[in-house]
């Protein structure tokens, strides 16, 4: 309350700013990876790092859900990962670096995409810290396509190249809000073959948010977790800035409903994706992709 929400330069919630070898171990550290190289039809998501920070000046720290501030916690914001444009191997080789400092130092990282590809170099760094970790995934999307055109790295096969990896227990995982037209019906199959709970957004909407947390919280036990939240998993009345937007999605009351009651989950990182400013006019994506990574970070802080 120091100065004026408009005041200032903009980190994620105004917290200070380190570099990725100062953080500390069970710090929660603010980062982007701003990696767009894997898109297949609308682009722009490198600008979703800075979009996101700009508009978490509309969130507090103080969330009345949990009754957790955390503006008591040692936030960190570290940057974004130097991501050469236009490639992607060396994109994940500098989100590999940059995202392995930090989980290799014990803390939290809350990120801020970029695209859905940066799942698979993230889960591979959460692998070498914690083994095959559960993945939480919200999209419109399963991300389980084995190629796109040839190209076997992008954001429509992250999921899968990461199971293929074993950097996932697909046992442990849960995919939510998947919908809209295909190509077969193997687009939703392909998941389940792959081990993974599908519940798509019909299932949400009928099921309710407090019964979907339910089953997620259910599924992942006490794995170590990664959140990974495609802002089109949110229908885009409600984000519409983002690359690939199907209808019929998620509200952001329903997403925030479906977050808080995950609380308890040993949240280890977590990743919100594919915001276009371009794409964004009056800021409402990246408004409800701030308040998303709030309800993240306030996960993993709640878990101690
Ligand atoms: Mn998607």
């Amino acid at each position: 309350m120091s100065s004026p929400k408009y005041v200032g330069i903009r980190t994620f919630l105004g917290a200070p700013q380190s570099a990725v070898n100062e953080v500390l171990s069970g710090q929660i550290v603010f980062c982007g990876a701003p990696l767009d190289a894997g898109q297949t039809y609308r682009v722009g998501a490198r600008h979703g790092p800075s979009a996101i920070r700009e508009a978490s000046r509309v969130v507090r720290p103080y969330n009345p859900r949990l009754d957790l501030d955390l503006s008591a916690l040692a936030l960190s914001d570290a940057g974004d990962a130097d991501v050469a444009p236009g490639s992607i191997e060396r994109g994940f080789e500098a989100i590999r670096s940059h995202i392995g400092a930090i989980v290799q130092r014990g803390a939290y990282p809350m990120i801020m995409g970029g695209d859905c590809s940066i799942a698979f170099p993230v889960l591979g760094e959460l692998y070498s810290k914690w083994g095959p970790i559960a993945l939480v995934h919200f999209d419109a999307h399963t991300d389980t396509w084995d190629e796109y055109w040839g190209e076997r790295y992008t954001h429509g096969t992250a999921v899968r190249r990461a199971i293929e990896a074993g950097f996932i227990e697909p046992s442990a995982s849960v995919q939510v809000g998947i919908r809209g037209s295909g190509y077969g019906p193997s687009d939703v199959e392909q998941s389940r073959d792959l081990g993974l709970l599908v519940l798509t957004a019909d299932q949400v909407h009928a099921d309710g948010a407090s019964e979907t947390a339910r089953r997620i919280v259910e599924r992942v036990g006490s794995h170590p977790v990664l959140v990974h939240f495609d802002i089109d998993c949110l229908d885009p009345a409600h984000a519409p800035g983002t690359g690939m937007p199907e209808v019929g999605g998620l509200t952001t009351h329903d997403a925030s409903i479906i977050l808080v009651g995950l609380a308890g989950i040993n949240v280890v990182a977590a990743e919100v994706t594919e915001v276009l400013p371009a794409y964004d006019p009056s800021g409402i994506t990246a408004i409800a992709a701030a308040n998303v990574l709030f309800e993240l970070a306030s996960l993993a802080g709640s878990h101690g």
